[in-house]
This record gives structure tokens, sequence and C-alpha cells, in this order.
């Protein structure tokens, strides 16, 4: 059992980024709040994602939480940190706003229930501490259920063999190993460059090609620093309006205004740029029609090809036919590329030859040749967004679990709520701009609004508060609708829970753009919290 108290008026589940701004700006409110983290230290999938080469895939200046006071103390050293600076970052947050007092860390919770009489949540945690709260906010992320594929044999292996999200925290030595790495996301990547460096041998085993962006990672001198500071209380109001919660827009105007050559100039500026810039900075039409998409995909594996020697691993690793839509996923490289040139890496497609079973010395595959591994790494992703929640143990007002009610369609209002589960929140999830979106943007939106919403409550007396049904079917049907002009579900990827055996493919993430998320959430508090039932 652990310190947790008999009752709060609010609990929040998940330390990480979501759940320190709710604890702060709740607390400053006054309400009795507590964080239960099932990870030994706060920081949310900094705190799990250790494995080697982890790093954020967004520009640190936006990465960050705008609280004032803390912004203003603290810098990053390079455009992408690592997650060892991030966690960095998070020790610093910590220690500004004294949090730590109010989370319990190594408490997973497994279970709630609601009390409809008495507008009131039961949570369970692993360790049996029962804890009532009027308000459950869930701050659990969109890649808290690491999705492992059931090979065969997986547990006879007698080497080191983890998911990239439950990496040991101590570390495993790579140096000298044979490494095989299953996956070829932006986890896997990520791997791959970090082995390559050290490993003995490093098998890269690739079902579908990643379109991979390159970091064109920048150190920040002083100079740099201060000119961010600078820009930085602006950028951050910014930010809430854009379409992806970075300060830049995509072009709305349509390619076909554009010829080849002013098109090549605009991608090879925002390629100079690196990281998402052609996505986010690019032509916006990329995302809805297959033709510009095609002549996006031209340019990106065009400039990958050109690193890669072997006309087997060009083919491999950037197709002539695009494997999936670009912008269908997210993932950045810094040389993962170029170490298929070096002699210790080496590509099994195992759409040519498929992995047949796990065995306790390695891998073997179809062809019946079994391969030696010391180490494997399962970089084979999440079952992202919906997952975290639906795998609790979660029951609302009619007693059904949210697993039973998101099986066949994730349905919430505004991304916020979902209908008979009242008084429960969460953020960076289901039906919000999420995967599409930069972090610290779009949970700040959120958060900012759950808060406001539960002061909301506490001002007017009111109890309970859940999205009436007909909201709750308009969104859903906005967030499909609005998905459906994009290209998305033509991928087999997390956005839309394709990657996962037997999940319903639909789209989990609000694609109208963070400006319009906001304004939508904003409209709905002004006017009383329209689409929701309050008593
Ligand atoms: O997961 P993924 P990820 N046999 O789902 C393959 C964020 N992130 O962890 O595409 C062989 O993208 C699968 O193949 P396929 C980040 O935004 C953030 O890499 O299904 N392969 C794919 O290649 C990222 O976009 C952080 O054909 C199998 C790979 O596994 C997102 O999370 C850290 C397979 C999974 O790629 C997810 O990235 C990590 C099988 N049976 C991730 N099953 C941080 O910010 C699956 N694969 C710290």
């Amino acid at each position: 059992m652990s310190n947790l108290p008999d009752k709060v008026d609010v609990l929040i589940v998940g330390a990480g980024f979501s759940g320190l701004y709710q604890l702060h700006f709740l607390r400053g409110l006054g309400f009795n709040v507590k964080i239960v983290e099932a990870g030994g230290d706060i920081g949310g999938t900094w705190y799990w994602n250790c494995y080697p080469g982890a790093r954020v895939d967004c520009d640190a200046s936006m990465y960050q939480l705008s609280i004032d006071g803390v912004w203003q103390d603290w810098s990053f050293s390079s455009k992408y940190p690592s997650r060892d600076e991030l966690r960095e970052y998070f020790q610093y947050i910590n220690r500004k706003l004294d949090l730590s007092r109010d989370i319990l860390l190594n408490t997973r919770v497994i279970a709630a229930i609601y009390d409809d009489p008495a507008s009131e949540w039961k949570v369970t945690t692993q360790q049996g501490d029962v804890v009532r709260c009027q308000f459950l906010s869930f701050c659990t992320g969109f890649a808290s259920k690491p999705f492992t594929p059931a090979f065969k044999g997986l547990d006879t292996f007698l080497g080191h063999c983890y998911h990239t999200a439950l990496w040991p925290q101590g570390g495993l030595d790579l140096r000298d190993k044979r490494v095989a790495v299953i996956g070829t996301g932006a986890s896997g990547i990520q791997v791959v460059q970090e082995a390559a460096a050290v490993a003995r041998q490093v098998t890269v085993f690739q079902r579908t090609p990643s379109i991979a962006f390159p970091m064109k990672q920048q150190v920040l001198d002083d100079e740099a620093k201060k000119k961010l500071k600078e820009g930085q209380a602006k950028a951050f109001e910014e930010r809430k309006k854009t379409a992806s919660g970075v300060n830049v827009e995509p072009i709305f105007r349509e390619m076909s205004d554009f010829t080849t050559e002013e098109k090549n100039e605009i991608y090879e500026r925002l390629y100079a740029q690196g990281g998402f810039a052609p996505l986010v900075a690019g032509f916006q039409e990329v995302y809805t029609d297959d033709a510009a998409n095609d002549w996006a995909y031209g340019f990106w594996r065009d400039k990958v090809r050109k690193r890669i020697k072997d006309p087997w691993l060009q083919e491999q690793l950037a197709p002539t036919v695009k494997p999936s839509p670009i912008g269908s996923t997210r993932a950045l490289e810094q040389n993962y590329y170029d170490v298929f040139d070096q002699s210790n890496v080496r590509l099994i497609d195992v759409n040519e030859i498929n992995i047949d079973r796990i065995t306790p010395k390695g891998i073997q595959l179809a062809d019946g040749i079994e391969q030696e591994f010391d180490v494997i790494v399962l970089a084979t992703g999440f079952d992202a967004i919906t997952g975290s929640m639906t795998q609790l143990d979660i029951r609302g007002t009619d007693g059904a679990t949210i697993l039973d009610k998101w099986t066949s369609l994730a349905s919430t209002y505004l991304g916020l709520m979902t209908a008979n589960f009242p008084n429960m929140f969460f953020a960076y999830a289901t039906h919000g701009p999420t995967a599409l979106a930069n972090g610290p943007t779009a949970l700040e939106i959120q958060g900012a609004w759950i808060v406001r919403c539960i002061r909301y409550m506490r001002e007017n007396g009111l109890s309970s508060i859940r999205p009436r049904k007909e909201a709750e079917d308009h969104w859903t049907k906005l967030v499909n609708d609005i998905g459906n002009r994009g290209l998305w579900v033509r991928a087999k990827a997390w956005y839309t829970g394709a990657n996962i055996p037997g999940k319903t493919v639909q789209h989990l993430n609000f694609s109208g753009g963070v400006g319009l998320y906001a304004q939508m959430c904003r409209e709905s508090e002004e006017k009383g919290y329209d689409g929701f039932e309050l008593s």
C-alpha cells in the first residue's frame, strides 16, 4: 500500500507533461490533487523510453511547457534533445514547481468505477490502494501500451530481449553485441543509428519502410538560446493558433499554382531546415491529394536514394512505389540511411523471408535458417492513443468499460471526455490533435480547459459534468469526416489503429488543426459548456 489519501478532489493518472501541467494549475486553485504514476520517476514517455538513441522529434523551443516562471530559466542544448536531457528538464520543472510532494511513483492505476449517486470515482491501484475523487484526469499519453507481436517462442530466448518502451532503466550495453532490431518506425530508427556505431552486428528486420525526414540536429550556442528566449513568449501564444502546434503554417495554395522549379525550391528550403518542416510547412494538399502526395514522396525518395550505394538497399529503404502516404506516420533520422553502407549493418525484408519463431539463440526465419543474436530489440510500436485507457478497467455509469465502449468505434466529445464516464477527462489522447500536433501545445490547450472546467464546477456548486450523446456523436463524426479527407487510412499505422491486429481502423486524431481544435473547445466553454450536461 502506498501513501495515497482516501479521498482527493482530483486524481491525475500519469506524471508526464500533461499530468504535471494540470497538477500545478489545479493545486494553485486550492484543489486537493494527487498524481499517481506507474513509473519510477516523473517524465511519462521520457521515463519509459530509455532505449539507446531516444530523442525527441519536435523542435525543443516548442517542445516544452509555457508555464510562466518555468520556461524563462531553462534552455535546451540542442534543437532535438536526447532523452537524458529531457529527464533533466523534468527534474528542473519539479524543482521549480515543487511538484513531487503530490506525486506517488511506482503506483499503477488498474481500475476505476464511477459512483453516480456520489458523483465520485473510486480508483484502485495495483498495490490495492483505493482512492475516491470527484474528478479523474487521465494523462496517460498516446503511447503507454507497448505492442509486442505474438512471435512464437519469444519467451525462450536466452539473450536480452526488450521492447523499446520497456527498456531496462539502467541501460544495456550494445558494444560488441549481435543486435536484432525488429521494427523500423521512429523508435527502431533511433536504435539502429545508435547500435550501428557500437554493435558487432546490427540486423534490421523491416516490414514497411519508414518515410523518415532528416533531423538536421543543431547545437544551440548562447547566442541561439538568447534569440529563442526573446521570441519565446510570443511563440507560445502563436503556437496555439497553428495547424500543428509549432510556429509555422503549411502552404494552403495548391501545388498546381507552382512550377516544378518553384516546388523543388520550396522543398529544398524545407529539407534544409530539417525535422518535419517539409510536412508542417509544406503543401497542405499533400495530406489530402494523391498526386501531391506522390510528388512529395518522390522528392523524399530521390534525396534518400542518393545516400545509399547498394541498389537493393535503395529499393528496400526508399522504394520506387511509396509504401504509405507521406505524412501518415512520423519519424526523423540522423544517419539512418547512411549506416546501411557499414559492413556491420544489414537489412532483412520480412515480406520476403518472414520471422518464423524466436529461438533460445536468436531468430529463425521462414527459410529455416536460424540467426544468432545477443540482443533482440522489439521496436514494434504501441496500441496507441486509445490503448492507454482501454488497457485499464474503467467503468462508467452503465457498468461497461471504456474498452467495451470504444472497441467498435472510439467516441468522445472534443477529445476531452466521453459519455457515460462523467467527471473523467483525458488529454493528449483520443480525438485530440495528439499525433498530428506538438505535444505540449495540444496538452496545454486541453489541460487549461480541464482546469477551468473544474474551477467552474466548484464556483457554480456543480457535482458532475458529462457529454451529451448528440454532442459526442457529432464530434466523433466530425473527427472521422475530416480524417477521411486525408490519406491517413491508407497507411497501416498507429494513427488509425491499423498496426494492431483486430483493432478497428478509424481516425483517432482530430486532423482539423490545433487552431480550430482550440477554437471549438473554447466555444463550448464560452457557451456554458455547450454539449455537456452539468448538474
Ligand atoms: O512504433 P511504430 P514506434 N513483424 O508503430 C513494425 C512516438 N515515439 O515506437 O509498419 C515485423 O511507428 C512495424 O512494421 P509495419 C513517435 O511519434 C515517441 O517506432 O507495421 N515488424 C513498424 O516498422 C512515433 O511515431 C517517442 O509494417 C513489425 C514498427 O514495428 C510513435 O511513437 C519514443 C511487426 C513499429 O513502428 C511510434 O513509433 C518512441 C511484426 N510482426 C516513439 N509488428 C518519444 O518521443 C510491428 N512491426 C520518446
